[in-house]
């Protein structure tokens, strides 16, 4: 890939006041302008306080300059720092000093898109710069870092190697057509086979919680009127949230609040009763409530234990959502109600609350989270799936046909849906997507 060429300038600490504010500027004209703004360019990589010079030779600012050589800056081009008093003002003066140089203001996410054209990181672990600074809990942030430096990456790319192997284990074999069939029924090949999927499972698993440790867990509250919902949701969040009454069709709007189950970010959405004769407002609650589902990780459905006629709408749910199936008012009942995927509590004794939070983190993948967790977002998971079924059509192909041909296009499919992760593959447009969501300078 050929990286860009002219040369860019951004404040790379936030708007507003404080202590320092720093402008980077980048590209292979910044010792040029580093030179004109500061009489002389520092040592590579050794701090040196100077006066910043504006075009008209007058000083804008006193501060520590740095330089940064190619091989050995962040964008992997020269770059320089200026580290001058973090003032609205004195820094916007210093970028327009940059640019009446020769830079050019620097778009959102472009020093992080100029150290992936230059090589200096993949794509998963620029995305991992972006969610490091927008973490919402510690537990994301150590995972964010631990991706950062290319955790997450080594493993995809440790896959992409298996698959290699095994695309040029089967394609030998269909260039020796004599042999062909001995080669696929070879125990080394269903060996490197097995070993694939077991990679597969691994990474699908840990990609699908690091995707929920960026993103949050969504889970929505759905049931019929009175089950209990808003109830639930408010001793879930120990807040008053929701108002409960024993007015059926309570709830109309959507209610959103957010908890922390052990670390594990969850957003709560409260909805609208389901029921059959609606009145108009509760009409559009159902449709918002249908809308959140659908959309959901997860679906809380909450029955009424003591309400022995309430029929089951359970099969109102959208389809591929997990459903955790809550039967509510266990005070008011003296039978057992366990029961299979079944939780039973009481939103107003709290009873049977700890088994559901216990039931989500299992739900998210969440339950045995160990000090490895890696950040990843929905895009990876999404090629990683899209890879993963490539290569069980393979795989399926290669069991119940000996089509050792297909097998090899599905894994050179696969291999490249996984390429699209570290940006081994990647068009311009991702690329836009993905960079146009960091901060400015960043
Ligand atoms: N005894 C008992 N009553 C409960 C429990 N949970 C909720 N209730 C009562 O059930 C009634 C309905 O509760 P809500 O939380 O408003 O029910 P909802 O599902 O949000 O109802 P809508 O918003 O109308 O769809 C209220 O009178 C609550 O006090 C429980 O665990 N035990
Ligand atoms: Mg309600």
């Amino acid at each position: 890939m050929i990286g860009p060429t002219d040369t860019i300038v951004s404040a790379a600490t936030p708007p507003g006041t404080g202590g320092i504010g720093i402008v980077r500027i980048s590209g292979n004209d910044a010792p040029r302008i580093g030179q004109l703004m500061l009489g002389d360019l520092p040592q590579p990589r050794v701090a040196t306080l100077c006066d910043f010079i504006a075009p008209d030779g007058e000083p804008i600012d006193n501060g520590i300059a740095l330089y940064f050589p190619a091989q050995a800056s962040f964008t992997g081009e020269p770059v320089v720092e200026l580290h001058g008093h973090g003032g609205p003002v004195v820094v916007s003066l210093v970028v327009d000093a940059a640019v009446a140089n020769g830079a050019r203001l620097a778009e959102p996410g472009e020093f992080s898109k100029r150290a992936f054209l230059n090589g200096k990181l993949d794509l998963a672990q620029a995305e991992a710069i972006a969610d490091l600074i927008a973490s919402g809990t510690s537990q994301a942030a150590r995972a964010a870092l631990r991706s950062l430096s290319g955790e997450f990456s080594d493993a995809v790319n440790a896959l992409v190697s298996q698959i290699t192997d095994l695309r040029v284990h089967v394609e030998a074999a269909i260039d020796f057509p004599e042999e062909e069939i001995d080669f696929l029924s070879d125990k080394k090949l269903q060996q490197r086979v097995s070993d694939c999927a077991k990679a597969f499972e691994k990474l699908l698993a840990t990609a699908t919680v690091g995707r929920v440790l960026r993103d949050g867990y969504q889970v929505v509250l759905v049931g019929r009127p009175n089950a209990g919902k808003s109830s639930l949701m408010n001793r879930l969040s120990g807040e008053d949230t929701a108002i409960v009454t024993e007015i059926a069709g309570t709830t109309r709007d959507i209610l959103r609040e957010n908890i922390n189950i052990d670390g594990l970010a969850v957003e709560l959405i409260d909805t609208a009763g389901l029921r059959d004769n609606p009145d108009i407002i509760e009409q559009e609650g159902m449709r918002r409530a249908r809308e959140a589902m659908a959309s959901a990780d997860a679906v809380l459905w909450i029955q009424d234990a003591s309400d022995t006629d309430a029929e089951d709408l359970c099969e109102t749910l959208p389809e591929g959502v997990p459903v955790i199936v809550v039967r509510n008012k266990s005070d008011l009942v003296d039978e057992d109600l366990s029961g299979e995927g079944v939780v039973v509590l009481s939103a107003k004794t709290g009873d049977g609350i700890e088994q559901l939070r216990d039931s989500i983190r299992t739900l998210a993948g969440y339950k045995n989270l160990g000090e490895g967790s890696l950040t990843a977002r929905r895009r990876h998971v999404d090629a990683l799936q899209r890879a993963a079924e490539h290569f069980y059509a393979g795989r399926k192909a290669l069991s119940e046909n000996a089509a050792g041909e297909i097998l090899a296009e599905e894994l050179r499919i696969a291999q490249q849906s996984l390429g699209e992760i570290t940006g081994a593959v990647s068009s311009d447009d991702l690329l836009g997507r993905i960079f146009a969501d960091f901060c400015i300078g960043k």
